[in-house]
């Protein structure tokens, strides 16, 4: 799919009626326009009654009580990890760690393997497009450790620069951390070659799919990635719960990164000894409702299907670039739309971002603007801010449209 005119493969008239915010207006009756999917998704309906339902009928702690609430709560819960264990092609639930999110599941591997396994001299290997969730966890490593972190530049296009790759692997680099698609240019990054790549160079490789997994489907096993992290919130979710994948063979080895409840085998008053995976990460009360409402949202995906998603959402992003190209004075950050996923980021000459998109929320269109928490890649593109219009699969041409008519305004309003 590359070009805009294609018929959208999805009925999102259909769908659009099963997420029940995107029917509102704002006082002056602008309908929303909701294009800030990459900050967070909205939810269908199943995923909000699920939650409701939970709470209402089967709510109690997990791995805990004895009675029938608690077993039913229980049961839920690790239905949801059978549900993610198959979304993502796990081999076993004891490589699904429930976390709050992707940002502390990478923390929780920077923290148990990072300081179990690095020392100084040895490397970490990053890229210039990572968000602060993938950068700071280490830099934090980094200065426990004495470990040295480089990048992997990116073109001036916006697409990782592998040719560096070679010169930037090397027997000192420990890890691999990087994003499988960018949360501002939008660009797919090629993360089984970097796998292969990074393993024939004996480092481990860490993939943030917060933007990959609400958008394409992926499977760890053919990546044969060692850790991959993400959101429920960005993939029609609940806010506050997320995933780790992992290797067993790897997260057997690894000591807990959290200490309390559940994640215990044995406590005598001056030791422990850590329970058995996936346990032994998922210290204390877990998200409970919110981790059993990845079941509905997953369904809901899988119903509509990843690959007619993604193709919807390139479609719109195409359509996207179309419009916007005679803007005067845009500038459109990334790659052409055949290498990127359903993110339009741009910048204008002249025009500060938070005014541009204060000016697209008076119409109801909601963007984000700012360095969208990546800071490094927006001083390599010589900016400090842009807008961002990130799209899903409830938004339509028509929306599309009314981004480049408020865009459009934009300029002429303040040009
Ligand atoms: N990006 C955005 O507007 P959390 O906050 O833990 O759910 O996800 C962090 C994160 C990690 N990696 C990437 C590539 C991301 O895009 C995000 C979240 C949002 O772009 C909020 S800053």
């Amino acid at each position: 799919m590359t070009t805009s005119n294609v018929e959208s493969p999805l009925d999102v008239a259909q769908i659009r009626a099963d997420f029940p915010i995107l029917h509102q207006v704002d006082d002056e009756q602008h309908p929303l326009v909701y294009l800030d999917n990459g900050a967070s998704s909205q939810r269908p309906k199943s995923v909000i009654d699920c939650l409701s339902d939970v709470y209402a009928k089967h709510y109690a702690n997990v791995h805990r009580g004895a009675h029938r609430l608690s077993g039913e709560s229980t049961d839920l819960f690790e239905v949801a990890r059978r549900a993610v264990r198959q979304f993502i092609g796990a081999a076993s639930e004891n490589e699904v760690i429930f976390t709050s999110g992707t940002t502390m599941g990478i923390n929780l591997v920077a923290r148990s393997w990072g300081d179990s396994n690095l020392k100084k001299g040895d490397e970490i290997l990053l890229t210039e497009m990572e968000h602060h969730s993938n950068l700071v966890p280490w830099h934090q490593l980094a200065e426990r450790t004495g470990a040295t972190i480089r990048a992997i530049p990116i073109t001036k296009d916006g697409q990782l620069d592998l040719d560096f790759l070679p010169k930037l692997l090397t027997e000192r680099t420990k890890l691999v951390a990087v994003t499988a698609v960018s949360n501002v240019l939008g660009t797919i990054n090629p993360v089984g070659q970097i796998i292969t790549a990074a393993h024939a160079a004996g480092a481990k490789v860490l993939v943030d799919a917060a933007q990959a997994v609400p958008h394409e489907a992926i499977d760890v096993g053919l990546w044969d990635a060692d850790f991959v992290a993400f959101s429920g919130h960005k993939m029609l979710g609940p806010s506050g719960v997320g995933v780790l994948y992992g290797k067993e063979i790897l997260l057997d080895e690894m000591p807990p990164f959290l200490g309390g409840g559940s994640m215990i085998d044995m406590v005598e008053i001056d030791r422990f000894t850590p329970a058995m995976l996936p346990a032994k990460f998922e210290a204390g009360t877990p998200p409970i409702a919110d981790a059993i409402a990845m079941t509905p949202a997953i369904e809901y995906l899988e119903e509509v299907g990843l690959e007619r998603i993604l193709q919807h959402e390139q479609s719109l992003a195409a359509y996207a670039h179309e419009l916007l190209s005679d803007v005067k004075g845009l500038r459109i950050l990334g790659p052409e739309v055949t290498a990127k996923a359903g993110i339009v980021s741009f910048v204008v000459d002249g025009l500060a971002a938070s005014d541009v998109a204060t000016f697209l929320d008076g119409r109801g269109v909601a963007v984000r603007e700012g360095h969208h928490c990546t800071l490094p890649l927006h001083k390599k593109l010589g900016i400090s801010a842009s807008v961002r219009a990130s799209f899903y699969l409830y938004n339509t041409r028509e929306e599309v449209e009314k981004l480049s008519d408020a865009v459009h305004a934009a300029v002429e309003f303040f040009g």
